[in-house]
């Protein structure tokens, strides 16, 4: 992509309205606009991050053995009625009249829909087990939205919901939404720790959230620094039994401020590691919850009617956004982590219209892009300091410079968005080692 064609509306000036360093930086290297409290306009660049974070989250849930599908962002209110929750959810609900006057409402959490999918067209255990998960949009009437994406009103979340035929499988699904959440925010650089929850309103009697640490997190986090230290776990075979994986984590300390055990301070030392936290992803296991007022049953072995155990998972997608950028940035800008990145690479143009420049950013960008790299040329007719200044802030992790000195000799420098100094390198070595 040529800057000079694209939609980047940068600011110079910290807008007022953001109180979090993520919700400034958002706005500051043009990724989103405020439409209406808590509700978002993506720009170019936020959008890609937004689609490298979705492509992360889809693969990890893939690989779990996930089936991906699309539900209505509008709902029938009266699935909520079967349920229960049309009454106990509250005013976060937004509730919506159509022409004939039946209650519909934009989706804040989609158990019923699912729910109401599974019992119209699953009748045997034999169809067991299925996890269906979407990447949609809700809406939560949210009293106080605030901190940009972080609490919207409307907002992306990856949702998967889970059927087994009865507790030991069910629990099985459950561990295999653990262990991907662990593998999914660690590959976009991120530390999350699991932590024991209360499920809310949306019930059950297992329930896990995973936060994320940064300083302007909403909930104080008490942990072991070996949860911190903890590798993802790697090459996974989901069919396996999972249950160890799970406990390695589980048993390692963790609290937040309510449930924090004083006599933990003592035991831990130095090892206590007192932070704040941004909850990323949340998980339930809550059996018959829904299935069961639903009559959301299958055919057991015996040919008995067995009504199936579910949990549900989410990711806060587009919340994601605001935690990288909370756990990754400086007094610059951005730094993303590469598979986040809106682009991998950044050509700097030091001097348009000089024909040497010109020719050997040209010559750069052909070739990154026929190797299919996502690169954005400055070739904008702007200062040194401009360009330098926004190629840090929206966080771009390589970047190649060429000023008429460095064209003469055929050599480019190359940064590396978050380490100190520079190096200057041949034009091939610059490519072979940006694309390594
Ligand atoms: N149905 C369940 C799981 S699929 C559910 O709705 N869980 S949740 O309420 O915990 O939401 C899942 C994730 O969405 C949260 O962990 C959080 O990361 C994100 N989230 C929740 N509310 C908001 C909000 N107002 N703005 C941005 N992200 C949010």
């Amino acid at each position: 992509m040529r800057l000079s064609r694209y939609f980047l509306p940068t600011l110079k000036e910290n807008p007022s309205e953001a109180q979090i360093v993520s919700h400034r930086l958002m706005l500051r290297a043009g990724m989103v606009r405020q439409h209406a409290a808590g509700i978002y306009n993506w720009l170019p660049l936020g959008t890609k991050v937004l689609q490298n974070i979705i492509a992360i989250v889809r693969d990890e849930q893939n690989a779990a053995g996930a089936q991906e599908i699309i539900m209505p962002t509008i709902q029938s209110g009266e699935l909520w009625k079967e349920s229960g929750r049309y009454d106990d959810y509250g005013p976060e609900m937004l509730r919506i009249k159509d022409r004939h006057d039946r209650d519909m409402l934009y989706g804040p959490t989609h158990e019923e829909v699912v729910t109401d999918i599974f019992r119209n067209n699953i009748k045997s255990y034999r169809d067991l087990p299925k996890n269906l998960y979407q990447i949609h949009w809700k809406f939560r009437d949210e009293v106080r939205p605030r901190f940009g994406v972080m609490r919207g009103r409307e907002f992306l979340m990856k949702d998967a919901y889970s059927f087994d035929i009865d507790f030991a499988r069910s629990k099985h699904a459950y561990n295999q939404m653990f262990v991907a959440y662990l593998r999914t925010f660690a590959r976009m650089g991120l530390k999350a720790i699991p932590m024991k929850a209360d499920s809310g309103p949306i019930g059950g009697d297992m329930s896990h959230e995973f936060i994320v640490l940064a300083d302007t997190g909403e909930s104080a986090v008490f942990c072991d620094k070996a949860l911190l230290e903890k590798p993802a776990p790697q090459n996974v075979n989901y069919d396996d039994d999972l249950q160890h994986i799970v406990d390695s984590w589980t048993s390692i300390y963790a609290a937040t401020d309510e449930k924090h055990d004083l006599s933990q301070e003592e035991k831990l030392g130095a090892n206590l590691v007192k932070a704040r936290g941004i909850e990323v992803g949340h998980i339930f296991h809550f059996g018959g919850k829904y299935a069961e007022p639903m009559g959301a049953k299958v055919t057991g072995p015996d040919g008995n009617p067995v009504t199936v155990m579910m949990g549900s998972y989410g990711i806060g997608v587009s919340r994601l956004v605001g935690a990288i950028i909370e756990a990754s940035h400086d007094e610059n800008g951005i730094i993303w982590p590469d598979e986040v990145a809106p682009f991998q690479i950044g050509i700097i143009n030091l001097k348009v219209g000089d024909a040497a420049c010109d020719a050997a950013c040209g010559d750069l960008y052909a070739k990154l892009k026929a190797a299919k790299r996502e690169v954005l040329y400055d070739d904008r007719d702007e200062r040194a300091g401009v360009k330098f200044a926004d190629m840090d802030l929206i966080g771009v992790p390589w970047q190649l410079v060429i000023g008429p000195k460095g064209a003469a000799k055929g050599v480019v420098e190359v940064k590396r968005r978050g380490a100190a100094g520079k190096e200057e390198l041949s034009a091939d070595a610059a490519l072979a080692k940006v694309m390594a």
